[in-house]
């Protein structure tokens, strides 16, 4: 007996990779259902080989015995539909930002806090993609040397603003004027993901601090974050600049990220080698580089920390808690 899984959002750039993550890892589906907005309604998706009509999504969508939901159809949707479908007795894994920092919403990261998926209410939220592969890398270093505080400054990949993102850069190429994001993004960058904030910051880096807290389960944690956009199609690169309370060995605390689960170390600067967004592109993991002394504070080091901003970023985060939940 399979799972009867539901893709929401299923035409965009989220939603397509949930079928390819789905089918490569070899998700045990018994019926599939793809919903997306009336636009799409009517539309075909081949998965594994079998062509599915796009429905479009309704309040009655769910009537239908569905055990897991993935969604990714943008904020609204989710605050609308996630509770109707859970109503009906459907997990929702939602990697929009609407739940995440609810209360009764675990946030999980497989690899970092898998626990948390226990106390669900019939909605887990998938972190966002900048969040997820920095939490990857700096969960083990936290449980070994506690982490005091956390300088963000991330490098994001046009895609992780959806097609509407990915046009901008190959149209914006071409010449043509953005859509999507507020400046050219081709031969640019800019420091401005989501919208802006009353303290200054944007809900970009708002997310990344309320979010590592919340998975790390550390409330009080310091933490601050640049984001930008850079011309990139896949692979959000992240500074990340880290205080510890313990003092380490940098040689041990290289062997400490080389043995955690879901990270490749990438760390051989004598060879140029580190990691890159086009070689973490495709791939599922989070890869770590120019691992370094901090030289500048007592207990710090600075790290580059790459992954697929669409893979563990989004749609294999989603079918790993999937996984965990049929576990
Ligand atoms: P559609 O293609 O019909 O607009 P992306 O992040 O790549 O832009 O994709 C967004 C996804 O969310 C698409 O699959 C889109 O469907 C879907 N979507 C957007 N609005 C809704 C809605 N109101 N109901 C259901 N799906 C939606
Ligand atoms: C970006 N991180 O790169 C964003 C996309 O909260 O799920 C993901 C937004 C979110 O634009």
């Amino acid at each position: 007996m399979g799972i009867k899984l539901a893709v929401v959002g299923a035409t965009g750039m989220v939603g397509r990779k949930f079928l390819d993550v789905l089918k490569e890892r070899n998700f045990p589906i018994e019926n599939l259902f793809l919903f997306a907005s009336s636009k799409s309604a009517g539309n075909v998706i081949n998965f594994n080989n079998k062509d599915y009509i796009v429905e479009e999504l309704k309040e009655d969508s769910f009537d239908r015995g569905i055990d897991i939901a993935l969604f990714s159809a943008g904020a609204s949707t989710s605050l609308k539909y996630a509770p109707i479908a859970a109503s009906k007795g459907c997990i929702v894994v939602d990697n929009s930002s609407a739940w995440r920092m609810n209360d009764d919403v675990p946030l999980v990261v497989p690899e970092v806090n898998p626990e948390d998926i226990k106390w669900h209410k019939g909605i887990i939220a998938n972190p966002n993609c900048s969040t997820i592969q920095a939490v990857v890398a700096l969960k083990p270093l936290d449980d070994k040397y506690r982490i005091k505080r956390i300088i963000y400054s991330t490098y994001q990949a046009v895609s992780g603003a959806g097609m509407g993102g990915y046009e901008d850069l190959i149209n914006g190429i071409k010449g043509e004027k953005p859509k999507k994001f507020p400046h050219p993004i081709a031969y640019n960058i800019i420091p401005h993901i989501d919208v802006f904030m009353d303290n200054g910051y944007t809900k970009e880096e708002m997310k990344m601090i309320n979010e590592t807290r919340k998975i790390l389960h550390r409330p009080d944690l310091k933490i601050t974050a640049t984001t930008v956009r850079v011309p990139v199609f896949y692979g959000h690169s992240e500074s990340i600049n880290v205080e510890f309370e313990k003092s380490f060995e940098i040689d041990e605390l290289k062997e400490v990220l080389k043995q955690s689960k879901g990270i490749v170390l990438m760390d051989d600067v004598k060879n140029n080698v580190y990691p890159m967004p086009i070689l973490a592109e495709g791939k599922n993991e989070v890869f770590v580089g120019r691992i370094r002394r901090d030289e500048s504070i007592e207990n710090g080091i600075n790290m580059w920390v790459v992954a697929d901003n669409i893979r563990k970023g989004a749609a294999t985060n989603a079918v790993q808690i999937a996984e965990l939940l049929i576990k």
